[in-house]
């Protein structure tokens, strides 16, 4: 019989992923996802439809809701994915990403003993690497202290805690995967890698003058979500339950990716200045750019804390799980993101003319 998985979180960018790879491997996948008043599930919406794959109406905040869909599907896999994932919005709205990210955790373990399925469903905790925050060593492993750093890593941490708690007092399969920064061309658009490609692929395209950032000196283990999704599935195939770090091992700064998205996009950048004055000049590319600063700073997207060196060691995982962190490097991420977007935003660009053609036109009579 197939395998059952319940995603929470189904919408999101590793939630899309994780169904593909699952379906692949024969699973029947559940999701959770919430309703909205645009019921346009882009990330998924290639998957609806599909057989073997199920959407249920749920939220995290809700345990009665979880409760429900668990007793109904019976999974012998949970992945939690579901969150409020963005560090700055965890700022300006602490309660609810602490209700979310940290209490929801513990609705899912409870649900799981609700249903009485401890001893035949196995859960995966999305965690992640903002619980080193201000870190105490670098690179770090799964022995390195945390020191979480933004209300989003607080509560984060107590999903991680409550889990291992689970796991030693009711004696649960319930693992957290600790990952590290991972993007891809589903990757939220104001996440600082997506927000970058974007830019490049627009400016390139005289469709905006200018990206602002906040720190750029501020430095990250980047690797590609699609191959970070085969590692949570492995987490939970393991013949014990455990946590591990997942990174590539590779650290860049934001002024690196930056400059290597433009570079793709076929613009060459220079920087000047520091800090708040720092500045991206165009010193290659089309003629009309040339000379003008494409890159600049805003304090609006400074941190009131910031987490600036995060440096993963994956030496656990690629012992442990036979994972290879290496399958998609810095350099051909960039790209695929680049080219992803120069695509998109060319196809919008297009869209955008159609659309003003119509009104000409039906401003001189010709279409009625
Ligand atoms: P994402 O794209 O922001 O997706 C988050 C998902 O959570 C969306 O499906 C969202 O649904 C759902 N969600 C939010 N609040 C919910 C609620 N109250 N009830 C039910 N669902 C809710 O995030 P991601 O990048 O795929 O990350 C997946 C998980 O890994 C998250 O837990 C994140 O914190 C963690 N993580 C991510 C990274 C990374 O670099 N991507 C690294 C480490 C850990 P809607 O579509 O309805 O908003
Ligand atoms: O910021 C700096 C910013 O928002 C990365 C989430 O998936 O990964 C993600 O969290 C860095 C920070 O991701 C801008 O200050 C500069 O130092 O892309 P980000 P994040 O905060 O690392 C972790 C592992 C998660 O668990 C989270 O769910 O880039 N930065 N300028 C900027 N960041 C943003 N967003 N926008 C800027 O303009």
């Amino acid at each position: 019989m197939a395998k059952v998985a319940l995603i929470t979180g189904v919408t999101g960018q590793d939630g899309s992923y994780l169904s593909e790879f699952l379906l692949e491997k024969g699973y029947d996948v559940h999701g959770i996802i919430r309703r909205s008043s645009v019921d346009f599930r882009e990330r998924i919406a290639h998957l609806e439809g599909k057989p073997h794959f199920h959407l249920h109406y749920a939220d995290l905040g809700d345990s009665m809701s979880i409760v429900k869909v668990v007793d109904k599907v019976k999974p012998n896999e949970i992945y939690n994915l579901a969150a409020q994932s963005h560090v700055q919005v965890s700022f300006d709205s602490p309660e609810f990403t602490a209700d979310v990210d940290a209490t929801g955790v513990l609705r899912v373990l409870e649900a799981v003993r609700a249903c009485h399925l401890e001893k035949t469903c196995r859960v995966y905790q999305a965690s992640t690497s903002e619980l080193y925050g201000k870190v105490e060593e670098v690179p770090q492993n799964e022995n390195t202290p945390f020191h979480p750093y933004s209300p989003y890593a607080v509560a984060k941490l107590y999903g991680f805690w409550i889990v291992k708690e689970y796991r030693e007092a009711y004696n649960m399969f319930c693992c957290s995967g600790i990952l590290f920064n991972h993007e891809s061309e589903r990757r939220g658009e104001t996440f600082v890698t997506r927000k970058i490609t974007l830019a490049a692929a627009r400016i390139s395209q005289g469709l905006q003058d200018c990206l602002y950032l906040g720190n750029m000196d501020s430095l990250r283990d980047w690797g590609y979500a699609k191959d970070y999704v085969e590692c949570m599935w492995l987490i939970l195939q393991n013949d014990r339950p455990e946590d591990f770090v997942i990174a590539t091992g590779v650290q860049h700064s934001v002024r690196e990716f930056t400059q290597l998205a433009f570079k793709h996009a076929g613009i060459e950048l220079k920087f000047e200045g520091k800090g708040i004055d720092e500045k991206g000049i165009v010193v290659k590319g089309p003629e009309k750019l040339i000379g003008k600063t494409v890159v600049a700073v805003s304090e609006d997207f400074y941190r009131p804390t910031d987490v600036v060196n995060l440096w993963g060691d994956p030496t656990k995982a690629k012992a442990r799980l036979g994972w290879n962190p290496a399958k998609t490097s810095f350099e051909q991420l960039v790209k695929l993101m680049v080219e992803h977007d120069i695509a998109k935003v060319a196809a919008e660009g297009a869209a955008a003319k159609v659309r003003t053609n119509l009104a000409e036109y039906l401003e001189k009579g010709i279409v009625k």
